[in-house]
Formats: structure tokens, C-alpha cells, sequence
């Protein structure tokens, strides 16, 4: 018989406290990447001196399997989607066409702007060239994932996709099948099989595979990945860009006494189920409502099958329940707090919500649990954590384009300008400045 857990509680009631003190009152894990850092950079500067052979080593030091090429044969990929599971399939493909509809969209138009008669600023907005789509294996093994990170970038229009996943040796050096098949059903036919930072890394330098093919490097690296992938986009960031550091799993839950403690406790349960580093936090002015949720995750524990990890996560100190006077205090709480998930049960749930300021993606009422967001309700799940909603979203079309500006002046209209360009120049003594645009105007002496 395992002891009975109960969430930290943090009480709040009465007090005041800044956004600053609230930041630190509130349960919060942490994860050190700089801890890291030194085990990832030889690795780094291995793989960009030796390329895929120093990659297929690692995989052999790190996954128990050297493949004999990086790129998976699209065959394989075929044989991966005939095989798979016809309920996953229609799953999937219940994801992948919600998914796509939301991001579509999200595309951008170009505008231009006519600043003054004859000199206009256009907006282009174009795709990344090639990006490199990150997905884990191990323990994780998220098709949903592929979904998440390929279709915002085919509805960017980027024209050159590949998806690196580890080398599995219970399939020979693939990757996980699963994860073949999403990337076939999406239309993705270059899949590498190299993970962890060697992963990232080998789509940052590029390399040529064993049997000679080339192994373009990409422009952008986006999916989530364990503190040794973090680590190794900290350290290629720059060279490529990078969509995030993705941290462990967050779900805050603002409820009052209306909210159903079973529903509540599932929802925490759902996300603690990731990771034994999850977050799951409630914020509640209802101590009733903290005592049922807390007897509610009880029951269910009793019956949820990753019962140690999920124990784990919900008794982290990122985990608790934080007691508020009200729902007006409660949304400063979940403000500060900035989850990556936040569900709004409450009473008036839409006009509570739209009260949010910080969040990755919220979730309102009875009938929107986080785990139709992770799948099939076509917003994104790939979201930004760790109190990172306070300045970053998750991941969009947006994410995949570049916007440049393009700006056209007659000379009527530089010329009229031109006074004001020369004296910030010499405001900033930068004087030549200044004369790249007199030398329009008048001739060098
Ligand atoms: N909740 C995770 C995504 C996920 N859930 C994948 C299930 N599979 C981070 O948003
Ligand atoms: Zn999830």
C-alpha cells in the first residue's frame, strides 16, 4: 500500500504580495542546463569536425545502436505508415486536419505602408528555407509532436523539412515506427535516425551520410527535448535559430467551488504523467474544492498506470495548491505564474479567461482539458514554459517566417528626408552617415 499524497499549499489568503514576490512564492521547478553544458560541448564540436560518423558513434554510446546510415530509407517510412494502427491513424488524422485549419489561419499577408507620398515600406513575410524538427524517443514517443511542429511550418510554406528522431535498437536503428508514420502521413519524407544534442547538432553542421548522400544543414531547430538537447540549441544557437528551451511540462488549474474536483484532479494528474518533473498547480479560492482534489487525486492514483511518476511529480516542489481570497487574486496568481497550460474552471469561465494575461494556451470551462489540446482541438501543444508565457508563444506559423522589410524611395521623397537623416548621423557622429545621403544630392568635394 502506497501513503496517501497531499499537494503543498501555499496560502495566500489575506496577503498582498508583489508580482515579484508572487514569482517566488509559487511553486516552481527548475531545471540547470548550464549543468550540462560541459558534457555538450565536445559533443558539439565533435560532430561539427567529424560529421554523421562522429554522430552514429554517439548514437551507439547513447542509444545502444549504431544505424548504418542516418537517413532513414523512405521505404521505411512507407512500411511504418501501412503498419500502423488504423485507430491512431484516423487519430492522427483527426489531429493532423484540425491542426492544419487553425495554423492556415495564422499565415501572413505582406503589407505595404505608404510612409509619405513616393517612399513606401513593404512587409514581405517569407518561409524559413530548411528546418529541423526535433523529436524525442525513449520513454516519449509523441506522434502528436510531429503534428505540432510539422504543420505550422508546411503552412509557413517551408519547402525543406526533416525530423530527427534516436535510433531505437528494439527496431533495428530506426526510429520509434510510430514516429515514422506521422511523419509519412504528413508528407515528410526525410527522417534522420540521431537524437540528443548529437541530434542537434548534426542538423546544425550538417554532414555527408555514410553512403555518401548529403546531410543538409537547416536553418531552424524546433521540438522539445531532454536537458541534453537544451543544452546543445543553447550552444548552436546563433548558427541556427532555435524555437525554444522547452522545460517540463506546466499545468495551473484556476477553479472555485463550482469546478469539479474529479475533472481537476485528472487534468493535474494528465500532465504530472509526462515527466517526474511536471508541474501541476491549483489555484483556487474554495479550501473545500482543495480538500476534494486532493482526495480526488487519491482515488485516481490508485488506478493511473505511470502511478510513480505521476506520485513524484504532484509531491515536487513545483507542485501544490495555492489558496487565494478570490478569483480576482487568483488571476495575479496565475498571471505571475505564467503556465504553460492553464485551465479557467470557474464560474463565467470565458470572461474569467479573457482577464488572463500570461499563459501559453488557455483552456476554458468544463469541456476543455488539456489533453484535447495536446491531441486534436488544432491549437498547438508545442507552448512555451517556465514562466516564459510572460514574453513568448508557443509555436505558429510565425514561427516558421522571416519578415522582411523592403523600402523604396523616389528622390523626391529622400530628399525631402534627408536633413533629418543628416542630423541624427551627427547626433551620432556618424557623419558619413549623413553623406552617403548628401552625396545624392550635391557633388563630393
Ligand atoms: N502536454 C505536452 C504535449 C503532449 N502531451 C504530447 C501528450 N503528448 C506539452 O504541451
Ligand atoms: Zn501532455
Amino acid at each position: 500500500m502506497t501513503s496517501r499524497i497531499e499537494l503543498a499549499r501555499v496560502d495566500l489568503r489575506g496577503r498582498t504580495p508583489s508580482a515579484a514576490e508572487l514569482r517566488t512564492a509559487l511553486p516552481r521547478g527548475g531545471v540547470d542546463v548550464d549543468s550540462v553544458l560541459h558534457h555538450v560541448r565536445p559533443v558539439v564540436a565533435d560532430i561539427r569536425d567529424r560529421g554523421a560518423e562522429a554522430a552514429l558513434d554517439y548514437s551507439e554510446k547513447f542509444d545502444g545502436v549504431r544505424p548504418t546510415v542516418v537517413r532513414v530509407p523512405v521505404g521505411e517510412l512507407t512500411k511504418a505508415l501501412a503498419e500502423l494502427d488504423p485507430a491512431v491513424r484516423a487519430a492522427l488524422e483527426v489531429a493532423i486536419e484540425r491542426t492544419r485549419k487553425v495554423h492556415a489561419d495564422q499565415r501572413r499577408t505582406d503589407t505595404v505602408t505608404e510612409v509619405v507620398p513616393g517612399g513606401t515600406v513593404t512587409e514581405k513575410w517569407l518561409p524559413v528555407e530548411r528546418v529541423g524538427l526535433y523529436v524525442p524517443g525513449g520513454n516519449a514517443v509523441y506522434p502528436s509532436s510531429v503534428v505540432m511542429n510539422v504543420v505550422p511550418a508546411q503552412a509557413a510554406g517551408v519547402e525543406s523539412l526533416v525530423v530527427a528522431s534516436p535510433p531505437q535498437a528494439q527496431f533495428g536503428g530506426l526510429p520509434h515506427p510510430t514516429i515514422l508514420a506521422a511523419a509519412a502521413l504528413l508528407g515528410v519524407d526525410e527522417v534522420w535516425a540521431v537524437g540528443g544534442a548529437q541530434a542537434v547538432a548534426l542538423l546544425s553542421y550538417g554532414g555527408v551520410d555514410t553512403d555518401g548522400g548529403a546531410l543538409e544543414p537547416v536553418d531552424l531547430i524546433t521540438g522539445p527535448g531532454n536537458i541534453y538537447v537544451t543544452a546543445a540549441k543553447r550552444l548552436c544557437r546563433g548558427l541556427v535559430g532555435i524555437d525554444a528551451e522547452a522545460g517540463p511540462t506546466e499545468i495551473a488549474v484556476l477553479a472555485d467551488a463550482t469546478a469539479d474536483p474529479v475533472h481537476v484532479a485528472a487534468d493535474l494528474i494528465s500532465q504530472a504523467e509526462h515527466d517526474v518533473l511536471a508541474a501541476s498547480v491549483l489555484v483556487t479560492d474554495s479550501p473545500a474544492l482543495a480538500d476534494a482534489v486532493d482526495a480526488a487525486v487519491n482515488a485516481q492514483l490508485a488506478v493511473v498506470k505511470h502511478h510513480d511518476r505521476v506520485r513524484e511529480a504532484l509531491r515536487g516542489k513545483q507542485s501544490g495548491i495555492v489558496l487565494v481570497d478570490d478569483i480576482a487574486q487568483g488571476l495575479r496568481v496565475v498571471d505571475a505564474y505564467a503556465a504553460e497550460h492553464l485551465e479557467i474552471q470557474t464560474v463565467d469561465a470565458a470572461a474569467v479567461a479573457a482577464r488572463v494575461r500570461s499563459a501559453g494556451a488557455i483552456f476554458v470551462g468544463p469541456w476543455a482539458p488539456v489533453s484535447l489540446g495536446d491531441y486534436c482541438a488544432g491549437s498547438n501543444h508545442v507552448l512555451p514554459t517556465a514562466g516564459c508565457a510572460r514574453h513568448s508563444s508557443g509555436l505558429s506559423v510565425q514561427t516558421f517566417l522571416r519578415g522582411i522589410h523592403i523600402v523604396e524611395y523616389t528622390e523626391a521623397a529622400l530628399k525631402d528626408v534627408a536633413g533629418h537623416v543628416v542630423a541624427l548621423a551627427d547626433a551620432e557622429d556618424l557623419p558619413a552617415h549623413g553623406q552617403a545621403v548628401q552625396a545624392r544630392f550635391e557633388a563630393l568635394s
